[in-house]
This record gives structure tokens, sequence and C-alpha cells, in this order.
């Protein structure tokens, strides 16, 4: 089993770079994000309760999100691997993370993290919410406060992750196919370095 962790604050290429991932290496795609929004869609008492807080920027509690993650591993027990996107988000998720996986008696590979400039990521979501309908992506103010909010809560979760040498930074400004090909670099360096061993 193969699973990766995509990193990066909010707009950095997250979603778009994982699409392409999973076609290639046939990773099950876990995005919280994604989960989230269609519990919103389906206006679940959970999808009422992320929403509110989703639309000032915030974070939702670790708890929902944990248990979204638990069910989705259920969900998937002949999984090749994960690609999780936007998960863990914070110190709390990654720990759990850790034990979920532990559990399946596998672990975190790699973790490639994106860098991305903040001037270049309010650009980039204030383009996206011209047309996605995304309410988190119409306003400066609530932008910036998802970028603080990443600055808070989710960048130890790098640190976490570092401990054990797992994270490989990437540069997230350049194109979609570029980054893609810097992004399969690593993981192919990676998983030739798993079959070494
Ligand atoms: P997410 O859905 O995870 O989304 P994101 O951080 O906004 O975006 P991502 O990095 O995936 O950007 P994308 O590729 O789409 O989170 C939304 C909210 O959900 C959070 O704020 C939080 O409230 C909640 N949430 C989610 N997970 C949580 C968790 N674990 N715990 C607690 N709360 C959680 O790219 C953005 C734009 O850039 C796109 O328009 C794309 O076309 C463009 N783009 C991509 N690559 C580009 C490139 N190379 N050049 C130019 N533009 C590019």
């Amino acid at each position: 089993m193969f699973n990766l962790i995509l990193f990066g604050p909010p707009g950095s290429g997250k979603g778009t770079q994982s699409e392409k991932l999973i076609k290639k290496y046939h990773l099950n795609h876990l995005s919280t994000g994604d989960l989230l929004r269609s519990e919103i869609y389906n206006k679940t008492p959970l999808g009422l309760e992320a929403k509110s807080l989703m639309d000032k920027g915030h974070l939702v509690p670790d708890e929902v999100v944990i248990g979204m993650i638990s069910s989705a591993l259920e969900a998937n027990p002949k999984s090749q691997g994960f690609l999780f996107d936007g998960f863990p988000r914070t110190s709390a998720q990654a720990e759990a993370l850790d034990k979920l996986l532990q559990l399946k008696k596998t672990n975190v590979a790699i973790m490639l993290a994106l860098e991305v400039s903040e001037d270049e990521l309010v650009r980039r979501l204030l383009k996206r919410g011209e047309t996605s309908g995304r309410h988190d992506d119409i306003n400066d103010t609530v932008i910036r406060e998802r970028i603080l909010e990443y600055h808070r809560k989710t960048s130890p979760v790098a640190e976490h992750y570092k401990k054990t040498g797992k994270v490989v930074k990437v540069a997230g400004i350049g194109s979609v196919d570029e980054i893609f090909a810097s992004l399969c670099k690593e993981i192919d360096k990676k998983i030739a370095g798993q079959n070494h061993n």
C-alpha cells in the first residue's frame, strides 16, 4: 500500500494535482473538502454545521473530519493506497491518521508540500470564486482568514512528518503539468526506494 499526503495552503493546487495523481498511481482520493461539500449539498446536519464554519474561513472540528476519514478508509478495504488531500489539517488530525493507518498495518509514505506565495493563492482563489459558486472563494477577507488558519493550525502538521523525514517540498508555481511532473518525480523516487529496501 502506498499512502501520500498532498499538503499546502488553500489554493496551492492540491485538488487540481490530486485528480491527475490518483489516475497515474491508482490511488483512492480522500479530500475532506470534497466530502464536506457533499454533506453541504445534501443538507445533512453535519453539512449545515460545516457550512457556517467554512463560509467564515474556519476549520471544521477535528472529530468531524476524523470520523469521515475513518469511514472512508473502512469503505475501501482493498485499496492500493490513499491520496489524502486537505487532510490532516491539524496536529490532532495527523495523530489520528497515524493511528488509523497503523490499524491497517500501513503508514504515510510521503508528504508532498506545495509552496505558493500568498499573493498567488489569493489571486487563484478569487479567480475560482468567479465561476465555482464556492462561498469561501468569493470574499478577500474570508480567503485571508483561511490562509491565517493555515499558518495557525495547519503548518505545524508538516513538523509532525518532518520528524520521520517524510516531507518533500515542491514548487507550486508554474503550469499544472510542470508541477505534476515535479510531484511524479518525487513519488517515483520514493517508490523506487521502497522497492529497493
Ligand atoms: P479544501 O477543499 O481542502 O480546498 P482548498 O484548500 O481551497 O484548495 P486546494 O489547495 O485544493 O486548491 P485547488 O487545487 O482547488 O478546503 C475548503 C475548506 O474546507 C477549508 O477552508 C475548511 O473550512 C474545510 N476543511 C477541509 N478539510 C478540512 C480538515 N481536514 N479539517 C478541518 N476543516 C477542513 O486550486 C485552487 C485554484 O487554483 C483552482 O481554481 C485551480 O484551477 C487553480 N490552480 C491550481 N493549480 C494552478 C496553477 N499551477 N497555476 C494557476 N492556477 C492554478
